[in-house]
């Protein structure tokens, strides 16, 4: 779809704090802001309108606006995210999205859903089953995309070391193609879809986002990028090191429709 709009969220001070496995040190909160600005830049450029939702302390990971709410062109729907410490931060994206989706859905106990293991390619949706997503949400999600209409298949990814979310391993570029790490690229859902396979040793470049006529890409990660422009994709490589330390990837970072 063409996107106009995103949420977004700054980091708060206690950012370093939220959940992370990542052994790369703490996230350096001025960097981490000033990467959150050129992060807003570039969507701003590629022609969104963001709706700045301000720092919130209580939440830690509320940064990553992409796991409390998803946003389709047939509707919006909060998730109710795995991380008990993360639970709270649908009340806000609730109170910004209504505006725009006064009919919005709801994931409801004992289902759980974070939106990072929502891949979405056209008018069809990977659901990651996840350590934050179970199968009962999984299964309320599929429903509530089915009744808009869309079809859906699951990707179970709780064997898969080092994939969070879905997303981690999987992105959408477009059309049929989609950008994979690993063993993911060979699931059977995957069968019939044109897969990329992202180089070895730059796993995290495998979340990526499309925005309109460009590919978002972490920066740092040149074959990757290399690969993206071969296929003839307009990539922007856009630096998000502090959010990788608190295992977060480019596509969590904004809410987009
Ligand atoms: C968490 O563990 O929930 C956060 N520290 C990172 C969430 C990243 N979200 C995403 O990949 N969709």
């Amino acid at each position: 779809m063409h996107l106009t709009r995103a949420i977004i969220r700054p980091p708060a001070a206690t950012f370093a704090t939220g959940i992370t496995s990542s052994d790369l040190g703490p996230p350096d909160l001025g960097l981490a802001l000033e990467q959150h600005e050129a992060y807003c830049r570039t969507l701003e450029r590629l022609g969104l309108t963001l709706d700045r939702l301000p720092p919130d302390p209580d939440f830690p990971d509320s940064t990553f606006v992409e796991d409390a709410a998803i946003v389709t062109d047939r509707g919006a729907i909060l998730t109710r995210p795995g991380a008990p410490s993360r639970e709270g931060e649908v009340v806000a994206l609730g109170e910004a999205l209504c505006r725009w989706f006064p009919q919005l859905g709801r994931i409801t106990p004992p289902g759980t859903v974070d939106g990072g293991d929502l891949c979405e390619a056209e008018d069809h949706f990977f659901i990651g089953v996840s350590h934050r997503t179970n199968m009962e949400g999984a299964a309320q999600l599929a429903r509530w995309l089915a009744d808009r209409s869309y079809s859906s298949s699951l990707i179970d990814i709780r064997r898969s070391a080092g994939i969070l979310h879905l997303k981690t391993g999987l992105s959408w570029l477009g059309g049929r193609r989609l950008v994979a790490w690993g063993e993911l690229g060979g699931h059977g859902a995957l069968r019939g879809w044109e897969v990329v396979q992202i180089p070895e040793g730059e796993e995290y470049a495998a979340n990526c986002i499309r925005v309109n006529d460009a590919v978002l890409i972490a920066a740092g990660f040149p074959h990757t990028a290399a690969l993206l422009r071969d296929l003839g994709q307009n990539v922007v490589a856009v630096d998000v090191s502090e959010y990788r330390k608190m295992d977060g990837g480019l596509s969590c970072l904004s809410l987009r429709w």
